[in-house]
């Protein structure tokens, strides 16, 4: 099988992106929304957010879940409830929503770069950033593959500051056997469409820490308690009753549904493990994950072409990967200039954002696509030299 950039003929007729939504069928989700519709109760706390919340911290056997509209929201409004102070110490691997919490808290980022194998925070990399100014760490369970966490807690405890997690990757996956959602003082998630639980927009705190959720709710919610009274500030960040339906729903399906990316995951290692230059993210051994990313790092002088070369030649087959993450956050303008910022201080970020690679994988996407998706980097792979012509 040759790829279509050396054949003008793409391998697949419609595009494959990186990932597709999957939402409950619409026969399965219609006596929720019908009784939604009826009720006329849409939004503000509703029942089916209550039981959303209640299923979740069941499913994720933590004490308390709060939903949010979106992740980003959630992750901020978790920072502010906190109420940290100065600096926080998070990666620069991460999509923008993460370092965004934290500026939007008026807080100032600081930037730990990534182990080469697992491309979380590099826990022996803290140390040296920790200063009187650091109140938190923002850890990232990067591709849902867990952090190292018993180090983060270690030096967390020993520097008296908030250890959090931004895990919008990692719903389902585990650690030591417990669900990603009980660590650190809380745990974010996001729900986008784009994640494989979905509720279209939405997210999520879990915490063992009740007074935490308590805050948290009223911070979402305006800061009201009841009709005459006001706490505190508070925005308007509360996920509706359509989205939560959406979310029990997937909720039942989560299971399966990882269980078959997992048998993707496997066809891809399988089948381009042989081919020169490729390598996969080291996936914490003491860790289970949902296999919702697919990522391959691409050395240039071993697979013959760079990873942005790979990526453009993998259009011609209708095959839409992505440079997950690049650049890295401490490029964006806004973060550029802090010192943590130098890419002499990042140069595992730096390399690694510009050779990975995430390519599709979601439930419905069968074997053979996976296969073909291996066989057209195969063929990229043995004709490098002519590929690299096309694709400058
Ligand atoms: N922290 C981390 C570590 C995150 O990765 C994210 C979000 C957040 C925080 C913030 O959480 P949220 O506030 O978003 O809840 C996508 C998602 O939009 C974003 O949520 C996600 N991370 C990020 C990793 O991926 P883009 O810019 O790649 O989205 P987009 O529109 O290109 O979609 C990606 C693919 O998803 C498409 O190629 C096809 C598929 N898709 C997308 C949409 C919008 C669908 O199948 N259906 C859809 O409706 O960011």
């Amino acid at each position: 099988m040759k790829a279509g950039v050396l054949t003008g003929k793409p391998s697949f007729n419609e595009k494959i992106f990186v990932t597709k939504t999957t939402l409950p069928s619409f026969k399965e989700i219609t006596p929720s929304f019908r009784k939604i519709f009826e009720s006329k109760w849409v939004t503000n706390n509703g029942p089916f957010v209550q039981n959303f919340e209640k299923q979740l911290a069941r499913f994720i056997g933590v004490k308390h879940c709060a939903v949010f509209s979106n992740g980003t929201q959630a992750l901020e409004l978790l920072i502010r409830t906190l109420n940290l102070k100065g600096e926080i110490i998070t990666t620069p691997f991460t999509f923008p929503a993460t370092v965004h919490a934290i500026k939007a808290n008026n807080l100032s980022p600081v930037f730990c770069d990534i182990d080469p194998e697992n491309y979380n925070i590099d826990e022996t990399k803290l140390s040296k950033l920790i200063t009187k100014k650091t109140s938190a760490i923002l850890a990232v369970n990067v591709f849902g593959n867990p952090s190292n966490i018993e180090a983060l807690e270690k030096t967390a405890k020993k520097n008296k500051l908030k250890l959090i997690f931004d895990s919008a990757h990692a719903f389902g996956c585990s650690y030591k056997g417990k669900r990603i959602g009980c660590f650190g003082n809380a745990e974010m998630f996001s729900f986008h469409a784009a994640k494989l639980f979905t509720t279209i927009e939405g997210g999520a705190v879990t915490t063992n820490d009740s007074r935490l959720y308590k805050k948290l709710c009223l911070l979402r919610n305006f800061g009201i308690v009841n009709e005459e009274k006001t706490a505190c500030w508070g925005t308007n960040a509360k996920m509706n009753e359509l989205a939560a339906a959406i979310g029990l729903g997937n909720l039942k399906k989560i299971k399966s549904k990882i269980k078959k990316l997992r048998k993707w995951n496997a066809v891809y290692k399988k089948q381009l493990k042989t081919i020169p230059g490729l390598k996969f993210q080291k996936i914490n051994k003491k860790a289970k994950i949902n296999h919702q990313y697919f990522a391959i790092e691409v050395n240039p002088k071993e697979f013959g072409l760079s990873r942005d070369q790979l990526h453009k030649a993998l259009k011609f087959d209708n095959v839409i990967a992505r440079k997950y993450f690049y650049p890295g956050c401490n490029k964006i303008p806004d973060y550029k200039k802090i010192p943590s910022s130098s890419p002499k201080n990042l140069p595992i970020t730096e390399r690694i954002s510009k050779q990975i690679l995430c390519l599709p994988v979601y439930p419905e996407l069968s074997v053979e696509s996976v296969k073909k998706v291996c066989n057209v980097i195969k063929s990229i792979h043995l004709d490098s030299e002519r590929v690299a012509k096309k694709v400058k």
